[in-house]
């Protein structure tokens, strides 16, 4: 029996195979990542703490386009049989500049031992097709005739994919079965695009176009997971690979990673055929797939991300005055979220500061221009000294940053933008379709989940565990 995440560990394998055969470019930057985590590893950076080296090295997130709420329900199950759940809702029409006509959200696992054993995830966007902004009537009315002809996922494998989830796995036989058929539902289609209504398409917006112009879906793009983002610009750059304009999310600055930072090469002409207006089938090119990569950092709470969202496009020195310059600061700021254990300091006070939260020189910086007071007066409980930040300060408890397992959406919407041919066409107000979480539940009839209720459930359960370890008494903060 091949169990849920032996199933997403093999599927992420073979994808990124595929991939590799399909886009040769995307081999050369999984090579390049490779080269730089082992450099970072071996000038012996502390990179076990956001994901040890095994998770990194294996770790990708790719994406893909749907067209129908019927497609997405249907990616959906697939993605259930790999232990993926939606996660978080993004509304790429509004982050956008360009006419990016998508709401998306990521599969992924969510719990932390599945996690652990790999973490892949795919960023899902469906096509908005019901946007007046975007499509007119008539053309919204042809776009899901096109749509409906299609079948994405064949009825085997959604077959195959219940029975996974509903067994928690397959036996040999039909799981090799069910990964041949996943992985053949996001191969690039032989079938030949028709030129016109390919291009009446891209008049609206390119991405329109890779969703409701051709006849199947594909992998746009298999993200790699970096541990120095800024040296695989350069490097990738010095190998003559035109890099969109910048690395997207936080800047490089002193403090702890946080969030995500991505960057991709720019979209390739890919070898496509194309039929024309009088039936002939000939060869042609679409510049559609690209190559991203992706660093992550910190989770952030709602604070830390509101403030993130405030500062974004600051400059480093911006946010080395308003971020903490520590994990420490972070988990005391309450902007970054943690999992909690027992130390291994058992008294009071004697190891107050030793930098048990570790990482880029917290701890020390921790209780430093603070006094017990102010420390009181953080928590306002009665939980005293039994509140995490005393605890931390002296030491025991010992704090770990939960990676962030997310995306962003101005981000995503910067990645999509950069590769796109055209800005595309938007019509000004009248939008309005209530596309939002609520409607994605309800479409995928599974629940969405909210990634800050994830890591917030997370640092609680660690923290009521570390506390119970400890003899302490439970905060009534940390109950559910
Ligand atoms: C998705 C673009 C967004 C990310 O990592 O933020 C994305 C797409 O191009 O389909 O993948
Ligand atoms: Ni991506």
């Amino acid at each position: 029996m091949a169990v849920t995440w032996e199933l997403r560990a093999a599927f992420a394998r073979r994808l990124s195979a595929m991939y590799g055969v399909e886009v040769p470019a995307y081999t050369t930057l999984v090579e390049v990542v490779r080269e730089i985590n082992a450099e970072v590893v071996a000038r012996g950076g502390d990179t076990g703490r956001l994901g040890g080296i095994e998770r990194v090295t294996a770790e990708r997130h790719g994406a893909i386009r749907v067209g129908t709420p019927r497609e997405l329900r249907q990616a959906a199950q697939v993605f259930a049989a790999l232990g993926m759940r939606p996660v978080g809702f993004y509304d790429l029409r509004e982050a956008a500049v360009s006419a990016v006509p998508v709401v998306s959200t990521a599969f992924r696992p969510v719990d932390a031992d599945e996690l652990e054993r790999n973490p892949f995830r795919v960023f899902t966007s469906l096509l908005t097709t019901a946007d007046r902004r975007f499509f007119g009537a008539d053309l919204e009315r042809r776009l899901e005739a096109f749509l409906a002809r299609r079948v994405l996922f064949p009825p085997e494998l959604l077959e195959l994919a219940r029975r996974a989830e509903r067994d928690g796995g397959l036996e040999e036989g039909p799981a090799e079965r069910f990964l041949s058929l996943a992985v053949a539902a996001f191969e690039l289609s032989p079938e030949p695009v028709d030129r016109a209504w390919y291009a009446e398409l891209e008049r609206v917006s390119s991405v329109a176009a890779d969703i409701g112009g051709v006849s199947r879906t594909h992998v746009n793009h298999l993200t790699p997971r970096v541990l120095d983002i800024d040296e695989l610009y350069r490097r990738m750059t010095g190998r003559g690979v035109a890099m969109i304009d910048r690395i997207q999310g936080p800047p490089r600055w002193a403090g702890p990673p946080v969030l995500l930072r991505q960057t991709s090469f720019r979209a390739l002409a890919e070898k496509r055929l194309f039929r024309e207006a009088d039936g002939r089938v000939g060869a042609g090119s679409l510049r559609v797939r690209f190559g991203e990569v992706e660093a992550r950092g910190i989770a952030l709470t709602r604070a830390g991300r509101a403030l993130y969202d405030e500062l974004i496009g600051e400059p480093a020195a911006v946010w080395e005055r308003r971020f903490p310059a520590t994990e420490r600061g972070l988990a005391r700021a309450g902007l970054g979220f943690f999992r909690y254990a027992p130390g291994t300091a058992r008294g009071t006070g004697t190891t107050r500061g030793t930098g048990t939260t570790g990482g880029t020189g917290a701890g020390a910086a921790g209780t430093a221009g603070r006094t017990a007071d102010e420390r009181e007066a953080g928590h306002g409980n009665g939980a005293g000294h039994h509140d995490p930040d005393a605890l931390l300060d002296d030491g025991r408890l010992i704090a770990r940053p939960l990676v962030y397992e997310d995306f962003l959406p101005l981000s995503a919407a910067g990645i999509f933008q950069s590769n796109l041919t055209g800005a595309g066409t938007r019509a000004t107000g009248a939008g309005g379709t209530p596309y939002d979480r609520a409607w994605l539940s309800e479409t995928l009839e599974r629940p969405v989940h909210d990634p800050f209720a994830l890591y917030e459930a997370e640092q609680r359960d660690s923290l009521c565990r570390a506390r119970a370890a400890l003899g302490l008494p439970p905060d009534p903060k940390d109950s559910p």
